[in-house]
């Protein structure tokens, strides 16, 4: 049984805003969008690629004739706010139609392939709103993808009687939902599908997707820590702390918090890519600012790692990257290996010859954690591998050699960090408690319209939650062909972090004296109550983007 905390009891009673426009009386406005070029994307999706973009203003829709009976999955990592879209999606059914129904599938798409769900009803939802977590349903990985499992769900929704299914989940799961909703309209089946954007990892966004829900609550738990540990390292000063952040490729997080606490190395996977950095130019990077803060008396400092980094150094990438065709390939004959020597020495020789040499060089256990930690998407799992000691360990052998030759004379002493499970469940700030709300709300006016195959996209979010706007885009467009398992798929693109882009340039402007001095920033714990100015900011990220700041 969960305790009401004194915060939790609060915050049950708190409304979250929604845009003015949005009632289940508004109404929708179609705006078509520029004809796309992709030939390839379209072919795949010719029942839902050339849809209309759908906006929704304050109206007086007539209530709904008939009941929607929707059904509604968390998909992959959790990010606060889930149980405030199903709470907006509840709300607005009921109020579109009072007989209209919620049915919650299981430890995510697995319960829609296994036909395991329950009823969510308001005393059910009343105790969730305005938490964080996904543990109203529960979540999970499970894909939703074959031909099979596009029949199955079709199956559970018919038993149901279903006649919508939300998808609430990242890049892949949209991606997913997107097919199954262009398999439902190729197959005649009365079933709307409609995509919700959520990660904490930011990277599920685009010219209509201005973020994803989860990224400011985590991104604000994650630099309130990095604060709280600057404010530490000029109090002992006597650690250097590496900090490896959740965000799977994407460096949107690490960005985010380098903002809004200024730390003295901020790795940004993006720019290694794009610069080409060697592992050893990083190194370097890191161990002469060490030795720089060191001759001026700060034994001290702080290093943000985004947890994707290592696929982004050149040379790693490259060997991620024929890791992944050696697994999808010879898979068979790998999980028949026994021992983990075996299995190492397997993928060696699959490599080619660059490859084979880097990958025999790392220690045992970063190259187990790249032959075995794998999602299902066949993904390396880039959160299991520990970069921060990775890094740790290599520097210190840097220092060594300094220290030998003279250009470095201190100590050295390194923590290492990693967080990210720690945000991915909080109590989401009030900007996620309102964007959420909001985006299960257009869920289901985009359900009543009888829309499938979009995803809900909520606009100007810099602005006050009164003044935004809400609708829908055809995720379709949001597609492009990518290698997964050796096969060229359709999937939603993955929007990694620009260098050109505002958030970035603001960081370049500043990151030389964040290195040399110490200018630590401690944003402090997110707050609930209190002025907006405190309580309802969204991030650097945003208001950068917006052009807000
Ligand atoms: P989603 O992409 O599903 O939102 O998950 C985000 C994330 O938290 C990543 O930042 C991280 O790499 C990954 O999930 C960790 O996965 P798992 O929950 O399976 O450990």
């Amino acid at each position: 049984m969960i305790q009401q905390t004194a915060l939790a009891q609060a915050r049950s009673a708190y409304r979250p805003k929604l845009p003015a426009s949005l009632s289940a009386a508004s109404t929708a406005k179609q705006t078509p969008l520029p004809t796309s070029s992709d030939s390839e994307i379209r072919a795949l999706f010719p029942n839902t690629f050339d849809l209309p973009a759908v906006t929704f203003e304050k109206g007086t829709a007539p209530t709904a004739a008939s009941p929607i009976r929707v059904g509604v999955i968390l998909s992959g990592g959790p990010a606060p706010g889930g149980h405030n879209v199903i709470a907006g999606l509840f709300d607005a059914i009921k109020s579109i139609h009072p007989e209209s129904s919620l049915i919650g599938f299981l430890n995510g798409p697995d319960g829609l392939l296994t036909n395991n769900g329950i009823v969510i009803d308001a005393k059910l939802l009343e105790s969730y709103r305005n938490t964080g977590g996904f543990d109203i349903i529960g979540s999970g990985r499970t894909k939703l993808e074959s031909h099979e499992d596009f029949l199955k769900a079709l199956e559970t929704a018919k038993s149901r009687d279903l006649t919508a299914l939300v998808v609430i989940g990242g890049d892949d799961s949209n991606s997913n939902a997107s097919k199954l909703a262009e398999f439902a309209q190729a197959n005649n089946a009365p079933l709307c599908v409609v995509g919700v954007p959520k990660t904490i990892d930011g990277d599920l966004r685009g010219e209509h997707i201005e973020t994803s829900f989860g990224f400011d609550t985590a991104s604000k738990v994650y630099s309130d820590l990095i604060g709280n540990i600057q404010r530490d390292a000029i109090s002992a000063r006597k650690y250097w702390h590496f900090i490896k952040l959740m965000g799977r490729s994407a460096s949107h997080i690490a960005l985010e918090c380098a903002l809004q606490t200024h730390p003295n190395i901020t790795l940004i996977s993006e720019e290694v890519a794009e610069r080409g950095l060697t592992l050893k130019q990083i190194l370097d990077q890191i161990s002469d600012t060490v030795a720089h803060r060191a001759a001026n008396g700060e034994k001290f400092g702080t290093v943000l790692i985004p947890e994707g980094l290592i696929e982004f150094v050149p040379e790693m990438g490259a060997l991620i990257g024929e890791l992944n065709e050696t697994l999808a390939h010879h898979g068979d004959a790998f999980n028949a290996l026994e021992t983990l020597p075996q299995k190492r020495e397997f993928v060696a020789t699959k490599l080619t010859e660059a490859a084979a040499l880097l990958y025999r060089s790392l220690p045992d256990d970063i190259a187990n954690q790249l032959i075995l930690d794998r999602d299902p998407h066949g993904n390396v799992q880039v959160a299991r591998i520990d970069t921060q000691r990775l890094l740790i360990d290599l520097v210190e052998a840097r220092l060594k050699e300094m220290k030998a030759a003279g250009t470095y004379k201190a100590s050295f002493s390194p923590q290492p960090h990693y967080f990210g499970y720690e945000g991915r469940c909080a109590v989401p700030s009030n900007f996620d408690a309102d964007y959420t709300y909001t985006l299960g709300f257009t869920a289901a006016l985009l359900l009543r319209e009888g829309l499938t195959g979009y995803i809900c996209s909520v606009r100007g979010l810099t602005k006050p939650a009164a003044d935004w706007h809400a609708g829908g885009i055809p995720m379709a467009q949001m597609m492009n062909m990518e290698r997964r398992h050796g096969k060229m798929v359709p999937v939603i693109k993955k929007a990694l972090v620009e260098l050109d882009g505002p958030a970035f340039k603001e960081f370049e402007k500043h990151r030389a004296s964040w290195a040399k001095e110490t200018q630590y920033a401690f944003p402090g714990p997110i707050q609930y109550f209190g002025p907006a100015e405190v309580c309802d900011r969204p991030t650097i990220t945003l208001e950068l983007e917006s052009g807000a700041v």
